[in-house]
């Protein structure tokens, strides 16, 4: 048996990474029949018989993992928007923040395609996230601008970049890592959407060390399983001004004598209202 690990999977074929060297490998029945699907990031014991097929016996432990992008056992997320075309859709960035939180997994904000706006309108992005505790980078891969930043925090770690389809998540790794070549899609004119052009979760390993996710955009993201503590999670901002309170309970919501109403980001604020809605309102069906 040999310790290896998933870099991507397509219809029950698996790459795996053994020693520096990639094999195809599938999955053993009896693993088939089990609920826990290997995720790109897994590790896993490998078995090789004697015609040299590579089976996947057992799935090691997870240290986390998400569902959307689908990857298991990384220690950043980079979540990309793009400034524009796609406009940044706050709300499901405020999602990604929160799902981070949850699952473990420290999230960096990327702010792409820089070069569509004016740097003004990029600051202003950029502070809101900086003021709530977040590391922030603007990048663009047309012009290559950010990309050295971007390197060094990719850099030793194991990182998934996720985000909606368009913002640019290909084009930054092509810009990161000569060599990649990985497909790029246009953003749709009429619907200012990109077009899914990445159809699979796959783990790059970097040159300089390390090793990034690249996935397939995606436009929602489900918090129906969290509690309001943990919607807050996404939030440290808030979180850093709740002892102040009146109530030790507060949701900061209605309560009386809260500190955070009206001292955070408006918007941030406002989705804020509506994740932690979302769960309230499960909880009483
Ligand atoms: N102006 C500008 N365009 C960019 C930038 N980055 C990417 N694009 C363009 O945006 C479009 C989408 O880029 P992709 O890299 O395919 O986006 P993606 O996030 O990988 O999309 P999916 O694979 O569909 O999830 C392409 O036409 C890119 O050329 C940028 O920094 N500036
Ligand atoms: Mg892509
Ligand atoms: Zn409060």
């Amino acid at each position: 048996m040999t310790k290896a690990r998933i870099v991507k999977g397509v219809g029950g074929n698996y790459v795996i990474l053994v020693d520096g060297e990639l094999l195809q490998g599938r999955l053993r029945g009896k693993l088939r029949k089990t609920k826990i699907r290997p995720s790109v990031g897994d590790y896993v014991e490998l078995s090789v018989d004697p015609e040299g097929n590579s089976m996947i016996e057992k799935i090691l432990p997870r240290k986390n993992a998400l569902l959307r992008p689908v990857i298991a056992n990384v220690d950043c997320a980079i979540i990309v928007f793009a400034l524009k075309s796609p406009d940044p859709h706050l709300n499901l960035l405020d999602r990604f923040l929160v799902m981070s939180a949850v699952r473990g997994i420290d999230a960096i904000i990327c702010l792409n395609k820089g070069d569509l706006v004016s740097d003004e309108e990029t600051e202003k992005m950029a502070d809101i996230y900086r003021q709530a505790g977040y590391q922030v980078l603007v990048t663009s891969a047309k012009s290559e601008t950010g990309i050295v930043k971007l390197r060094e925090v990719l850099r030793d770690r194991i990182s998934v970049f996720a985000g909606p389809s368009g913002v640019g998540k290909s084009s930054l790794l092509n810009a990161v890592q000569e060599g990649l070549a990985l497909r790029t899609g246009e953003v749709s004119e009429k619907t200012q959407r990109g077009k899914h052009t990445t159809r699979h979760t796959e783990l790059l390993l970097l040159n300089g060390g390390g090793a990034v996710a690249d996935t397939p955009g995606f436009s929602a993201l489900d918090l129906a399983d969290l509690d309001s503590h943990d919607i807050q999670m996404g939030y440290p901002e808030m979180v850093a001004l709740a002892g102040a309170c009146r109530f030790n309970d507060c949701l900061h919501r209605t309560e009386p004598g809260c500190a955070v109403r009206g001292a955070i980001d408006p918007v941030r604020y406002g989705n804020y209202l509506l994740l932690l809605d979302e769960t309230m309102n499960k909880r009483r069906y």
